[in-house]
């Protein structure tokens, strides 16, 4: 037997962490713990892309660890729905009730049972790896996780054949970067130090965005385009580069297909009629596209943010056509990212496990008409009415669009909610069980990223807080209880963590470094290679067609009635210090938000005699969402910004932006269209 020495009382120990929230940036964080407790969390300074660098937030990653709030043991409700009284409970209770309550229901038809979750973990673990296992052995319903970034991806996948893109860090050597419905800053800090070394070296930066962010404080040109009229620019600029033929003639022959049927299209498109439908001004976007046509090389900095309306999709694929036209895929700072996550080889078949459906075929419910589909009763084509739902890594009453008919369907006294949390949310708050989950510091994961082309792992640092049990714990808790006796339902989370990547990247070599660089190549597409059948990029593809611009479900062009009655745009793009609805109740950082805001132009502040600083009441058809007018030139005339998405119940009188958006959906991916939606403010 060999004796291990105790270790020094107070000494310390750091263990390799990845930052786990729908972010870009994946940043890989080093945890310090001393006496089973986290006293620091740092961005690691060796990992290339984080460069020791974290953002206010998970800074504070430890605060919200240990809040006086988290859960920290199974709860009941004991008042209404919604009204957040609880009752404490043991595990073995609240697990013995779930399983029976989901047992009855499956035994007459699994679909009424519907599993609800997004990125709160962006693990693969704790995200859809047990979970899904659960799902598909029980045949619940599936869920089409489409809330934040589905048709962006389907349109990249049609133009590229994949979700992939540049590298980031070779951002610093493009000579120019269009920074394309994104707030870097906000939300893509580790991108931003990349382009910040771009303009040390010389490099113009131009941010196209309706709102003036503190990203676009900080570029050349700021182009503050209408919302929902990207693809309309990038015709536009087509055009022009057709007129002047600043077009790389070699890659559009070998590398694409279909550009005749858009080349046409594009011809439509000159400065004036493109700057009328986007709101700009005719010069603006002759110089944008002079710049594109003849600076080398140049990138283009494509964010979800632009996609978050009725053509999104569309929009999407006629900018990622742009890189084509002029052949900047050539150099490896040239090009394009959207998203780089369809790079890493996710062996999604041993993770979730489709298998286990046999011969069944549930039905589909879509993450982002959840207030409809809670409301509708059974028929032939929904199916059974909803009877349960499994929430977990989501706050649907906060996020998810139409809020009203959200807590209308959370409401429902036959519905059996289950809800797995570190914090009592606006949806925990309408839970019949809430069972706590550990955070980041406290479980084994391991991730990808969307932004960069680096696998990480995240160590558990310290044990589980109080009775909180990672969301893969409780899943493997409730097979055994439904009697799923599959050897995957006793995988632990290594033998998961390990299936993760098959054979691409060791889980040993990810233990050893704490990452592993994907092996790419330096200039993906420089003599194409895309992911599609033919190598190409589909400009027309299959199925899908030439895109073209798709104009907003609600604006003044397509829906004039409407606009008359409700003339604002509103778009509601994150606070800087949240994280979705994530970190709204870590005071520190609610403090430096202050309170939920709605910036206001001033001519259109003026109109409605609206005072900064004052209370406006924000509505539509759909709802009234109260917050603080801030009157500021950040809002473009005709577009109101309504910023976060804050916890209905911090926000005032119970509302927060989702009271007013919709639940429409987007040309391509089936997303919602939260940025396409108009309202009227009035003081409140
Ligand atoms: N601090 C912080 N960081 C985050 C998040 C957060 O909530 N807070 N959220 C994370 C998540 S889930 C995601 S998906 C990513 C999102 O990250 P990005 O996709 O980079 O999007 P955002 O920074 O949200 O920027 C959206 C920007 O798009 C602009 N915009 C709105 N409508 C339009 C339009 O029609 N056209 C154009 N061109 N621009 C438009 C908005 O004004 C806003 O500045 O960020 C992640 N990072
Ligand atoms: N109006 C408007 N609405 C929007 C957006 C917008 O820009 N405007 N953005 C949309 C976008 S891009 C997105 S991605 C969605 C985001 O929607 P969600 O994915 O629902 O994101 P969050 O609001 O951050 O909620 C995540 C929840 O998961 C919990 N969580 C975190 N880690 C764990 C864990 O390990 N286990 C368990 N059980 N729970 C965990 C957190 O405590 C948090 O409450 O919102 C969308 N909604
Ligand atoms: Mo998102």
């Amino acid at each position: 037997m060999t004796s291990v020495a105790a270790p020094p009382a107070h000494a310390t120990h750091v263990v390799r962490g990845a930052c786990p929230h729908d972010c870009p940036d994946t940043c890989a964080m080093r945890i310090t713990v001393q006496d089973g407790r986290v006293i620091k969390i740092q961005g690691d300074a060796d990992h290339p892309t984080t460069q020791g660098a974290l953002c206010t937030k998970v800074a504070r990653y430890a605060e919200r660890t240990y809040h006086d709030e988290r859960v920290l043991h199974p709860q009941r409700r004991v008042g209404a729905k919604g009204e957040g009284r609880f009752e404490r409970v043991s595990w073995d209770v609240a697990l013995d009730d779930i399983a029976e309550r989901l047992g009855a229901i499956a035994a007459r038809d699994a679909q009424a049972i519907v599993p609800y979750s997004y990125a709160g973990t962006m693990g693969l673990v704790q995200g859809e790896g047990m979970a899904a296992r659960f799902f598909h052995r029980l045949g619940a319903s599936l869920l089409d996780r489409t809330i934040c970034s589905s048709a962006g991806g389907e349109a990249l996948t049609a133009s590229y054949g994949a979700k992939v893109g540049m590298h980031l860090e070779h951002f610093a050597e493009s000579r120019l970067i269009l920074i394309w419905g994104s707030n870097s800053i906000a939300s893509n800090l580790h991108f931003w130090t990349y382009a910040q070394a771009a303009k040390r070296a010389g490099a113009t930066l131009v941010c196209i965005d309706p709102r003036r962010t503190e990203t676009a404080d900080k570029c050349h040109q700021h182009l503050a385009l209408r919302p929902g009229t990207d693809g309309a620019l990038a015709l536009g600029l087509m055009h022009e580069l057709i007129a002047n033929d600043w077009l790389d003639h070699d890659y559009i022959l070998r590398h694409t297909e279909g550009w005749p049927l858009l080349r046409d299209k594009a011809l439509a498109w000159p400065p004036e009629r493109t700057a009328e439908v986007c709101g700009l001004d005719p010069n603006e976007v002759r110089s944008l596209a002079r710049d594109y046509g003849t600076t080398r090389p140049a990138a283009i900095r494509l964010n979800y943010g632009m996609q978050r309306v009725r053509g999104g999709g569309n929009a999407v694929r006629l900018v990622a056509t742009l890189p084509c036209l002029v052949g900047a895929w050539r150099h490896r700072a040239g090009g394009l990212l959207l998203s780089s996550s369809g790079w890493f080889p996710v062996d999604t078949a041993a993770l979730q496990r489709r298998d286990l459906l046999g011969a069944r075929r549930p039905r589909t419910i879509n993450m982002s008409t959840i207030g409809d589909d809670l409301l509708r009763a059974d028929s032939p084509e929904f199916g059974p009415r909803i009877e349960a739902l499994v929430v977990y890594n989501s706050n649907p009453v906060a996020v998810a669009p139409e809020s009203p008919k959200v807590v209308r369907g959370f409401e429902r006294d036959d519905l059996f909610t289950v809800v797995l949390e570190h914090f009592m949310t606006d949806t925990a708050d309408h839970a019949d069980y809430v069972l706590p989950a550990t955070t980041q510091l406290e479980h084994l994961d391991v991730h990808i990223s969307y932004g960069h082309t680096y696998a990480l792992i995240n160590e558990a640092a310290v044990a589980p807080l109080g009775e909180a049990l990672p969301n893969s714990e409780i899943f493997r808790r409730m097979a055994a209880r439904l009697g799923f006796d599959e050897p995957c339902f006793a995988e632990t989370d290594e033998q998961i963590a390990r299936q993760a990547f098959g054979a691409h990247i060791g889980f040993d070599a990810l233990r050893e470094h704490g990452w592993v660089k994907l092996a790419l190549p330096d200039a993906p597409f420089a003599d194409g290679g895309f992911p599609t059948p033919s190598g190409k990029c589909r400009i027309d593809a299959p199925g899908w067609g030439v895109p073209d611009h798709v104009a907003n479900h609600e604006s003044r062009e397509s829906t004039p009635a409407l606009a008359a009655r409700f003339p604002l745009a509103m778009i509601s793009p994150p606070a800087r210090n949240f994280l979705n609805s994530s970190f709204v109740n870590v005071k520190s950082l609610r403090s430096i938000e202050g309170e939920p805001l709605l910036e206001v132009h001033p001519v259109d502040a003026a109109a409605r005699g609206l005072v900064d600083g004052r209370l406006v009441r924000v509505f539509n058809d759909r709802g009234e969402y109260w917050c603080k007018c801030q009157i500021s030139e950040r809002a473009r005339p005709g577009v109101v910004n309504g910023l976060g998405i804050w916890w209905r119940k911090l926000g005032v009188r119970g509302s927060n932006v989702n009271e007013l958006t919709h639940q429409r959906l987007t040309d391509l991916g089936r997303a919602p269209s939260f940025y396409d939606c108009l309202v009227e403010v009035a003081p409140s």
